[in-house]
């Protein structure tokens, strides 16, 4: 496999852009070697610059659902195209984006679209201080939600991924009002109610956490969060950046049958295209400027391009909701092929092979994997066009444009893939 031109372009661009790429994971530092850059994505499939074809279960981190170039969202984003790219005012169409959205996830009774997902979790939590009138946020150790100053604290993803202590830039007075607790553990977040007794504004999760790998909820995590926050006046806020529409059309809060104050979404109700949105319970939205004195804004925010590209994405889930119990298949097939010293999360179309034989549940035991081993794992997929996260600490996504066909090389490739990096 030929990686001259990628690695030429690695080269360049280490000189112009920090690390040579515009977000850490992409640079490959978990598992080595010189990333791949990109020329075109179609279907399940990636085309890099050396005309290298890979499967793709990276799926730009989750939101394509539908593979690469979905037709309907072409289509969604051609014709937006011929309206125009940008307003910086309102529109129909940002109306009906938010009103698909509460009909598919009820809770977010109000949506507030904005561009990314750290602009969701920042805006969140700035809307639960604001209307607790409390300072302290919980996370969970290892769950990302965006580089928010005051959530890079025991932060998953490229944090994991590079061994990162807390960041560098973030004051001591932001990471203050964060505590952390393990994930899937209710006595933990207790002891950190009691010991902030009054002042914990929101508790923030990740339902089913992909950022450390995936890891679900344990039995009774999610509802035991609920019932704590509620008791303690502090609101719940979901983070489905990775999970809403992915786990099941209603997302994670749909599956585990809960209900949080707040819901951050990302770049899936754009199609792929960079949108996110934040949304819950009426009373609390209507905080927000100009309906309250809570101030957010932005002029990319319910932008035409993204909001039609995520309209057509929500629409064709909606007219075909067969499509989760196919990706639920198709990724029960590769959790299957794991060897016993692997072991294998996976929640509906969201997997990640660990490579320990311990029960992953959450940062401290993600943090037993073998990261070594999943390197060679790694790049034993990529030289058989199977193209993965670069981290052992990120989920892998599976599309409706998986075909069967693709399903069955993947299996074929693990297998041997699996034993070179045992061996
Ligand atoms: N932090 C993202 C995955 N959890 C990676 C973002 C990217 O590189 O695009």
């Amino acid at each position: 496999m030929s990686t001259e031109r990628s690695t030429e372009l690695f080269e360049r661009a280490q000189l112009v852009i920090p690390g040579g790429v515009n977000s850490p994971v992409r640079a490959w530092r978990g598992v080595g070697g010189s990333p791949r850059f990109i020329k075109c994505g179609q279907g399940s499939r990636l085309f890099d610059v050396d005309d290298n074809e890979y499967i793709d279960y990276i799926g730009s981190w989750g939101p394509l659902l539908l593979g690469h170039r979905h037709p309907e969202i072409l289509d969604a984003i051609n014709e937006a195209l011929t309206r125009g790219t940008s307003f910086g005012a309102p529109t129909e169409l940002e109306i009906e984006l938010a009103e698909t959205i509460r009909e598919m996830v009820p809770s977010m009774q109000m949506v507030r679209l904005v561009n990314s997902g750290t602009e969701a979790t920042m805006s969140a939590l700035r809307v639960a201080r604001g209307f607790t009138k409390r300072d302290i946020t919980i996370k969970f150790e290892g769950c990302y939600h965006g580089h928010v100053d005051s959530l890079l604290v025991k932060a998953g993803s490229g944090v994991a991924t590079l061994g990162l202590p807390d960041s560098p830039g973030v004051p001591k007075g932001f990471s203050d009002t964060t505590v952390t607790v393990p994930f899937n553990n209710l006595e933990a977040l207790e002891q950190a109610f009691r010991n902030h007794s009054g002042k914990i504004a929101a508790v923030i999760v990740e339902p089913v956490c992909g950022n450390m790998g995936c890891i679900p909820p344990a039995a009774g995590f999610l509802e035991g969060l609920r019932t704590i926050t509620a008791q303690h006046g502090a609101l719940l806020i979901l983070d489905e950046v990775m999970t809403g529409f992915r786990v099941a059309s209603g997302g994670a809060q749909s599956l585990y049958d809960i209900k949080p104050d707040l819901t951050t979404l990302g770049k899936v109700i754009g199609g792929g295209l960079p949108i996110a949105a934040y949304g819950g319970r009426k009373d609390i939205m209507s905080y927000i400027a100009p309906s309250g004195p809570i101030y957010q804004a932005g002029t990319l925010s319910g932008n035409p391009l993204a909001v039609g590209a995520g309209l057509a994405m929500l629409r064709h889930i909606q007219a075909h909701p067969e499509i989760y119990d196919t990706l639920n298949e198709a990724t029960g097939r590769l959790a299957a092929c794991a060897p016993e010293n692997v072991t294998v999360n996976r929640i509906g179309s969201m997997m990640t092979w660990f490579f320990t034989t311990e029960n992953v549940t959450d940062y401290d035991s993600a943090k037993t994997s073998d990261t070594v081993r999943f390197g060679k794992f790694f790049h034993a997929m990529l030289e058989r066009g199977i193209y993965l996260p670069p981290s052992q600490y990120e989920a892998l996504f599976v599309s409706t444009a998986h075909s069967e066909a693709d399903i069955d090389r993947t299996v074929e490739a693990a297998k041997e893939s699996f034993a070179i990096a045992l061996e």
